[in-house]
């Protein structure tokens, strides 16, 4: 029996690219775009492609879409739906690498560490000067958690260790939560104005698209930074930058950017109150295996036509 074809965004990791192998053929992407002989079963999406009805249309003969990662912006569901095709995800392995990220952009950040790496390496760093490179204290700060859903509860915790106040905001109140996390929600603006740590951890759709623009800025204390471990287009870059020129915020921490990555010249990465990070909130060695042994198997059962390990919802 020939094996099925699936098409893939890639470069694909060696060993997903073996694992996969094993058990279909792989086309590259473009190559399935531009219509190929031999129809194509599955989609397995491993970068963030676009994924809409007119590509759909051109594969008419998809019974599944694997996403390897939890996020699924990338893919139009309404258009999937329409066509009544499961898309896979792989949600809850990747909360706790995600919130150390967050953790480790806010201390980073906090703590001046990168800018104090490149210091330390610096010619210029001849003399110990306790002057210099003061940041903002971590312990006894609020933190505003904008979404507390699996990743946002993670960081909540993380944060009550740091002895921090944690407030956040969600689509809805939370109130079977809030007293095991030691978190209290408040409305929005409100978390802005008093947050010393703004972090975003909401999954980007048409509500939160340019969510952080000027105006949300604006009511963020002079002292306060933000942080997004979320999707970049949740923040309107071109009002982050100049917030962050002007000072009219400390600093920001990115672990995603609008575009991704951004144009090398970019001003916002001129910036000494900007920490980037590219894209790493999953990105360790135990995390990414679980997400490839789900976003595998979900492609398998989906091509199979049977129930995945997890479906998402449109
Ligand atoms: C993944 C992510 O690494 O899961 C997500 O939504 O953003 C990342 O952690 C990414 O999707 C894989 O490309």
């Amino acid at each position: 029996m020939p094996k099925p074809r699936v098409t893939a965004d890639g470069p694909l990791a060696a060993e997903i690219n073996a694992r996969l192998s094993e058990h279909v053929e792989i086309l590259p992407w473009q190559v399935a775009l531009d219509g190929s002989a031999e129809p194509v079963a599955g989609i397995y999406t491993y970068g963030h492609p676009r994924v809409d009805g007119g590509m759909l249309d051109r594969l008419p003969g998809v019974r599944i879409i694997s996403n390897y990662g939890v996020g699924v912006d990338h893919i139009v569901l309404a258009d999937v739906a329409a066509r009544k095709i499961p898309v896979g995800n792989t949600p809850g392995v990747l909360d706790g690498a995600t919130a150390d990220m967050a953790f480790t952009l806010l201390l980073a950040s906090a703590r001046r560490l990168v800018e104090g790496d490149r210091y330390a390496r610096s010619p210029g760093f001849t003399v110990y000067d306790p002057g210099y490179m003061l940041g903002r204290e971590v312990h006894d700060a609020t933190i505003g958690i904008v979404g507390l859903g699996r990743i946002g509860r993670q960081i909540a915790r993380r944060a009550r260790a740091f002895d921090m106040t944690v407030v956040y905001h969600n689509r809805r109140t939370r109130p079977e939560g809030d007293a095991a996390l030691e978190a209290r929600y408040i409305g929005f603006e409100e978390l802005l104005k008093i947050s010393d740590y703004v972090v975003l951890s909401v999954p980007l759709s048409p509500a939160t698209r340019g969510l952080i623009g000027r105006d949300q800025l604006a009511l963020m204390k002079p002292t306060a930074t933000l942080i997004n471990v979320a999707r970049g287009p949740i923040v309107n870059t071109a009002s982050l930058t100049e917030a962050l020129t002007e000072r009219r915020i400390l600093a920001a921490a990115l672990d995603v950017t609008d575009p991704e990555p951004l144009p090398r010249n970019h001003p916002l990465l001129k910036l000494d109150n900007v920490t980037i990070a590219p894209h790493l909130g999953s990105a360790t060695v135990q995390t990414r295996q679980q997400m490839a042994d789900i976003s595998i198997e979900n492609l398998l059962r989906g091509l199979r036509g049977e129930p995945l390990l997890f479906e998402v919802r449109a």
